[in-house]
């Protein structure tokens, strides 16, 4: 069984020894925000606000935050000569054990930082990577994480030489759970190939469960958003199941799936909670959790959850739309504020104002979650529909299944029935000959 570990409570660089070096202090973290040409420090700032809790979540401190404007990056070092003379003097002083840059740094750049800083270094491509590792759970999702983190690491081996060996791996380096990652540059390849073939099966086994599903005819609706912003607590609150929730980056790293029951009608939807996105989520990433992401192209509904009092909703919304085009995904959408419980009526008349058609919810204050839930029927189900039809007395009984009867009457060897009934039902009903509309 794969060990929920605390992240608050690891060091990266004796985890994967044994596991009685895991309780020991934090790594201290220098983080450093870049501003590009053409950038301003305003639009940096949420990122090097998510890189703290990002940082935070993989279990180290940042200790030290820094910004550095880059003219033009440096092939060799990323950011200039006086810059990382600056910041290693910085390093030095206050005994980091990790530096953390907000971008993506080549291995090559990456192998001379860690040389000039003689300390690890990791860009937020592998601190996104380490996060993955630590909370996936299933085996999928492991396997997902290993192969992705080994295509990364496979570059940058010879980077990291003997540190690495020796040491075990510090953020980036160390696999899911207490997999100890292949560091041989001449066994990577192997091992790549064996994760494929082992996801390919993983995938098989998906593909029969979901044709199932398509077979009868069970409603999906999968909950998409930006990492944080609420989804696994919206789920256990839709359908009163438990799942887990945290105040953490990427809490939820495996797909999951729960039944929402609704009342008077028979089928349940299936409700599928996944994997959160990030601004700049490393495409090895999506790319190794391709087949975790087909539950939200096989969902004929997606509940899109937007932490209505994040500062930037918007480039939230943005960044989920974007990794849906990646994925090809085309699913209608219901757009969710959630954490309504935690902003003033002002910011809440803003989105109101922008978001016309969204619903304003709060998961855990239990605030409209069943005008969402009833959206969703409406959405999945149509719309509830008051009919007169004509049925003939045999088929009755295939009508209880569906509709609530208020009235029957005999009419010329038929039965004229006043029925409630859900629109996609109603359909259903027609196409069989079950019943005529009046
Ligand atoms: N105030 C408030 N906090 C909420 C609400 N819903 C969720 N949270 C908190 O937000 C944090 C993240 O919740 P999760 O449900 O784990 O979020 P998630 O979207 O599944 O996150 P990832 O799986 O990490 O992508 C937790 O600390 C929750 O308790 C809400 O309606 N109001
Ligand atoms: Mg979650």
């Amino acid at each position: 069984m794969n060990q929920r570990i605390n992240p608050n409570q690891i060091d990266r660089k004796l985890l994967t020894v044994s596991d009685r070096d895991i309780f020991v202090t934090t790594q201290k973290a220098l983080l450093i925000g870049i501003i590009l040409k053409n950038e301003t420090r305003a639009d940096k700032e949420e990122s090097l606000k998510e890189l703290v809790n990002l940082v935070k979540t993989a279990g180290s401190n940042p200790t030290i935050i820094q910004t550095k404007r880059v003219e033009s990056i440096d092939p060799k070092t990323f950011i200039g000569k006086g810059s990382i003379a600056e910041l290693t003097d910085i390093s030095d002083a206050n005994d980091i054990d990790v530096v953390i840059f907000d971008c993506e740094l080549s291995p090559n750049q990456q192998k001379e930082l860690r040389s000039m800083f003689k300390c690890d270094v990791v860009d937020r491509t592998g601190l996104i990577l380490d996060i993955f590792a630590l909370h996936a759970q299933s085996k999928e999702a492991r396997l997902q994480v290993e192969l992705a983190l080994s295509i990364y690491l496979k570059p940058r081996l010879a980077g990291l030489g003997k540190t690495l060996n020796q040491q075990g791996g510090g953020i980036g380096t160390r696999g899911p759970g207490e997999t100890k990652l292949e560091t041989d540059s001449r066994l990577i390849d192997n091992r790549i190939n064996k994760l494929k073939k082992d996801l390919k099966k993983i995938s098989k086994q998906r593909e029969v469960q979901s044709s199932l599903r398509k077979k009868n005819n069970t409603p999906l609706v999968s909950i998409v958003g930006y990492t944080n912003a609420g989804k696994s607590t919206l789920l256990e609150k839709i359908t009163s199941s438990k799942t887990y929730v945290a105040n953490e980056l990427f809490a939820t790293v495996d797909s999951l799936q729960r039944e929402l029951k609704i009342d008077g009608l028979n089928e349940p939807i299936i409700i599928s909670d996944t994997v959160g996105f990030i601004q700049n989520l490393p495409t090895t990433l999506i790319e190794s959790f391709k087949s975790t992401l087909t539950v939200v192209n096989e969902a004929s509904l997606l509940i899109h959850v937007v932490d209505a009092a994040s500062a930037l909703p918007s480039m939230h919304i943005q960044t989920v739309h974007s990794i849906l085009k990646q994925i090809n995904n085309q699913v209608p959408e219901i757009l969710v504020f959630n954490k309504i419980d935690k902003i003033d009526q002002a910011s809440k008349n803003f989105l109101l104002e922008k978001f016309k058609d969204a619903i304003f919810v709060s998961a855990i204050e239990n605030i409209n979650i069943d005008t969402l839930i009833q959206e969703i029927t409406d959405k999945i189900f149509g719309d509830l529909l008051n009919v007169v039809v004509l049925v003939e007395p045999h088929n009755l009984d295939k009508i209880y299944k569906f509709a609530s009867i208020s009235d029957v009457k005999n009419s010329e060897g038929f039965l004229k029935v006043n029925i409630t009934i859900r629109n996609h039902y109603l359909e259903k009903l027609i196409t069989k000959d079950i019943v005529k509309l009046l």
